[in-house]
């Protein structure tokens, strides 16, 4: 989940500011004339802005004592909240400010585009909170505060003990015991039954809302931030993952024969039990795969969790990125609480720009381990990218990504080149001189990446498509989540899973980022044109191993795409700076050189997707 403000415009941007105002503009002080019109609506924008910001900030300071700590039974935090979110609501809701928007919007032509960017912006967040409304607003909100104290306030127990989340990801890494890792999954998948009302209230209230300002539904919505419509989303998602189909099936055929050698099961399953993969939804398998000189667990470990995330801040200032500001490290939540805590928190990795100023922080429960290692790298992204949009050219109201998946691409981005061989060995967390499989490395890496395609770009998609789009009725949920499991990720439950239970809401998104995990899927591809673009342009590298550290090309390079913010043109920003539209390409031919390898391994084996 990332906190992040809305973004959601196409035209292209020159940056500019207002007459009375100085913009500083590639290091030169510049003052811009502006028309009549023009500084009507700068007048307006400036006013709106600031009380903007005022409220947003209280809202993200009220949500982030909610989810850092969420006592059973007590109610002050929820009730704060609601206050603090009812009140962003009412100012951006307020049918005076979407008058004016509409009106500003009317006249397009006579103001900067840079203005009609940030009215565009105000009609967005109107549209989540629209006070024609209040009642359904209101009600929306106080059962998204509901949601997450249910999901994260929920005591996880594995045979009556309670367990973290971490634990149970622990088990499913790395237990052979395939009865101890059905005892883990299910332990992991009773959440979802409590979360099934308030899911079925969200839906309607979500819907509500939007529909007031005329979008069909909360998934059209949500892509209407792109620029698109919910079918364009939808076709763009089938499109990725036929391309990346061939390759899947490969790793689907191998995983099942590989883990039912492992688990000693002599019949090959066609589809892989949910228990078998080594993540709670099947989003990622990597590590399934030890490649031998390169046991990164087993490195990080004596290392410990602080250096985890100091080494992820070396690694951006290494490249020319500021230090993370000393309140990041003072007022972040970065390590699990001690068992004996009496209360909990969002277990879920979160970056959360505060105060869309200064104040940045991460919610994590780092541990000192490979998952959260390439976390880390992926938190800090955001928080690099919140830093550098931060700057006198872009407005308080667009300091977003250029889209939502260019927000989480650039984290994943140095997450995968911090995975590398050559950038491991320059930290001396393998030694230089091992010689290690570069089969095994991609295999391990195309089970995290390719893997997770067919999970959000298919399951996650187009459940929520459903859900929201056409009105999935409420005795198929669980069903719909386990055909579409089947469908595109190959993996089927240990046993029958009723309607009793709920197993899409045990995925923290289907709650509380709502209808946006095709964000993801997008910013795998986006991430795989970014860094084959750095590998052989910039850094004139293999692909598959690149030493990013240290780079201060690398770095401008990614400044430049972070630095206007929601201000870009996304689809021009890509062609710009990789010569390419939006295409799965790069990926596909990343992993170009396992399909040899698994197929040899495959032979004789039964396909069966
Ligand atoms: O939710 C996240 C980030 C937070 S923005 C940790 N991710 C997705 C997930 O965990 O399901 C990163 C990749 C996929
Ligand atoms: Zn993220």
């Amino acid at each position: 989940m990332k906190k992040l403000i809305f973004t959601g415009l196409t035209a292209a941007v020159l940056l500019s500011s207002c007459s009375s105002q100085k913009s500083e503009t590639a290091g030169t002080e510049q003052t811009v004339e502006m028309t009549e019109a023009q500084e009507e609506a700068q007048a307006f924008l400036d006013q709106y802005s600031q009380t903007y910001q005022q409220l947003y900030t209280k809202s993200a300071e009220a949500e982030w004592t909610s989810n850092t700590k969420i006592v059973e039974g007590d109610t002050t935090n929820a009730a704060a909240t609601r206050r603090a979110n009812e009140a962003f609501a009412a100012f951006s809701g307020s049918a005076e400010n979407i008058e004016m928007a509409r009106n500003m919007l009317d006249k397009k032509d006579q103001l900067t585009p840079l203005q009609v960017k940030q009215f565009d912006a105000i009609l967005y967040a109107g549209a989540n909170n629209p006070q024609i409304i209040p009642d359904v607003v209101k009600a929306r909100i106080k059962a998204e505060t509901e949601q997450t104290e249910k999901l994260y306030g929920f005591d996880y127990r594995i045979y009556e003990k309670s367990v973290s989340t971490n634990d149970i990801d622990n088990i499913l890494k790395s237990e052979t015991d395939i009865r101890k890792r059905l005892d883990a999954w299910n332990a992991s998948k009773e959440v979802g039954p409590n979360l099934k009302e308030g899911l079925l209230d969200l839906r309607q209230l979500r819907n509500k809302t939007v529909q007031s300002l005329g979008y069909d539904d909360y998934f059209t919505y949500q892509a209407s931030d792109y620029g698109m419509t919910r079918g364009e989303m939808m076709n763009l998602m089938q499109q990725i993952n036929q391309e990346l189909r061939p390759l899947y099936s490969e790793l689907h055929t191998y995983a099942r024969y590989e883990l039912a050698k492992k688990y000693g099961v002599k019949e090959v399953p066609d589809y892989l039990p949910a228990h078998w993969v080594p993540n709670r939804w099947g989003q990622d398998w990597s590590a399934m795969v030890n490649v031998e000189g390169i046991d990164l667990d087993a490195a990080l470990h004596p290392k410990g969790a602080e250096w985890q995330v100091k080494q992820a801040e070396r690694f951006y200032t290494s490249m020319g990125f500021p230090e993370l500001p000393q309140t990041f490290y003072t007022k972040s939540s970065l390590y699990p609480l001690p068992a004996d805590a009496n209360y909990k928190k969002n277990n879920h990795a979160s970056a959360w720009h505060m105060n869309l100023q200064d104040d940045v922080r991460c919610l994590m429960s780092v541990e000192p381990n490979a998952e959260w290692y390439e976390t880390t790298h992926h938190e800090l992204g955001h928080i690099y990218y919140y830093m550098t949009y931060t700057n006198p050219d872009v407005p308080v109201l667009l300091r977003g990504g250029a889209n939502r998946a260019y927000h989480e691409a650039v984290g994943s981005l140095l997450g995968l080149a911090a995975m590398q061989k050559p950038f491991l060995a320059e930290l001396n967390l393998i030694d230089k001189n091992t010689k290690t499989d570069d089969v095994q490395t991609l295999l391990k890496e195309a089970l995290s990446y390719v893997v997770f395609i067919p999970f959000s770009s298919g399951v996650m998609s187009e459940w929520e498509h459903d859900f929201y789009a056409k009105d999935l009725p409420a005795d198929q949920l669980n069903k719909r989540w386990w055909e579409l499991t089947k469908k595109y990720q190959g993996i089927v439950p240990p046993s029958n899973r009723g309607e009793n239970y709920l197993d899409a809401a045990t995925k923290t998104h289907i709650n509380d980022d709502a209808a946006q995990y095709y964000d993801y899927a997008m910013s795998y591809v986006i991430l795989f044109q970014l860094h084959d673009h750095i590998a052989k342009n910039i850094l004139k590298q293999d692909p598959h191993a690149t030493n990013y550290y240290g780079s201060k090309e690398v770095g401008s390079f990614l400044r430049d795409i972070m630095y206007p913010g929601a201000s870009a043109d996304w689809r021009q920003m890509l062609k710009e700076k990789t010569g390419e539209e939006l295409s799965a390409r790069a990926m596909v031919d990343y992993f170009q050189p396992l399909m040899d390898y698994l197929q040899e391994q495959n032979k004789g084996r039964k396909y069966t997707l």
